[in-house]
């Protein structure tokens, strides 16, 4: 069905890997659309309870597909609308969906890669993996995100230096930063990174994907509309079978059986 990437659903983990390991798999329009309709897919697949975005090859995503020629080289590209039409929507898609994303960064992340990677809740990178904001190297500015995510994950100080340089920083290096939430052998990568998913999978999916909501919005809002969103999901959350699950299976001492909703 998808011809730029694969989607295999296996025990509530939804892995997308982008498919073009000839390009360090580079995006296109047609993966930009079979990964938004992918993602679509995914949010309202009861089935689906985490997704996991990787890549396929030695790279995790290498941004824009730079062998587009044409319009690119002759000056005419309208970019304002390649971005509004073909990024901006998944990031929204990414950011909104209540389900976990998880970034398994398996090799270099380059432009709107690393955006991706940032706009997922999570990542998990391979020590093998590096990173670059490569935009300023090709006369482009950030985008998809990656003036959103960056400060947010790593402070303005370390943003800023990597934005106007586009240095290219390793796999420890992004941990430090904060860029990453852990580092693991590349070889261990596939399994460690299904290992989690599967830990958030078997979770109370109706409430963790409040919580990324919660967590998301808290950083964007004063305290007072804060703790009224909390109250509002808490609600939310307090009608949904996993809560009563929660609270019967502590008391009967027994593990949950969460259903995800
Ligand atoms: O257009 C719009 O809509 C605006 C939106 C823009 C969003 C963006 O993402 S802009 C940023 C685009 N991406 C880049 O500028 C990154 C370009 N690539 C690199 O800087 C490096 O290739 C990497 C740091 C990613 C990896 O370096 P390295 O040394 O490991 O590999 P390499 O030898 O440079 O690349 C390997 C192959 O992949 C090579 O092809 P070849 O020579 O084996 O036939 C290279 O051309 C190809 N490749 C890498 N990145 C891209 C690419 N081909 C097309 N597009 C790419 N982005």
């Amino acid at each position: 069905m998808y011809e730029t990437i694969l989607y295999h659903l296996e025990e509530g983990v939804l892995t997308i890997s982008l498919n073009r390991p000839d390009v360090m798999n580079a995006y296109n329009e047609q993966m930009g659309q079979e990964l938004y309709a992918a993602f679509k897919q995914a949010e309202t697949d009861d089935q689906v309870r985490v997704i996991v975005l990787t890549g396929t090859g030695r790279a995790f995503c290498s941004g824009q597909d730079l062998n587009m020629g044409g319009s690119m080289l002759n000056g005419t590209a309208n970019l304002t609308n390649d971005v509004r039409d073909r990024y901006n929507p998944l990031i929204t898609l990414m950011q909104m969906m209540r389900k976990p994303i998880i970034a398994s960064v398996n090799g270099v992340a380059a432009g709107a890669g690393a955006s991706f990677a940032m706009a997922c809740d999570l990542r998990i990178a391979s020590d093998k993996s590096k990173f670059t904001i490569a935009f300023c190297k090709i006369g482009l500015v950030p985008d998809s995100g990656a003036s959103y995510f960056l400060p947010r994950l790593v402070g303005m100080s370390k943003a800023m230096e990597l934005a106007l340089t586009g240095d290219v920083i390793d796999a420890a290096e992004a941990e430090r930063i904060g860029l990453v939430n852990r580092v693991v052998p590349s070889e261990r990568l596939a399994e460690e990174t299904i290992a989690f998913a599967k830990k958030l999978a078997v979770g109370p999916t109706y409430a963790l994907g409040l919580t990324k909501r919660s967590i998301y919005q808290g950083a964007e809002n004063d305290l007072i509309t804060v703790l009224e969103t909390e109250a509002q999901y808490q609600g939310m959350a307090g009608r949904s079978y996993d809560f009563k699950e929660g609270v019967t299976s502590f008391l009967e001492k027994r593990p949950s059986q969460f259903k995800g909703k």
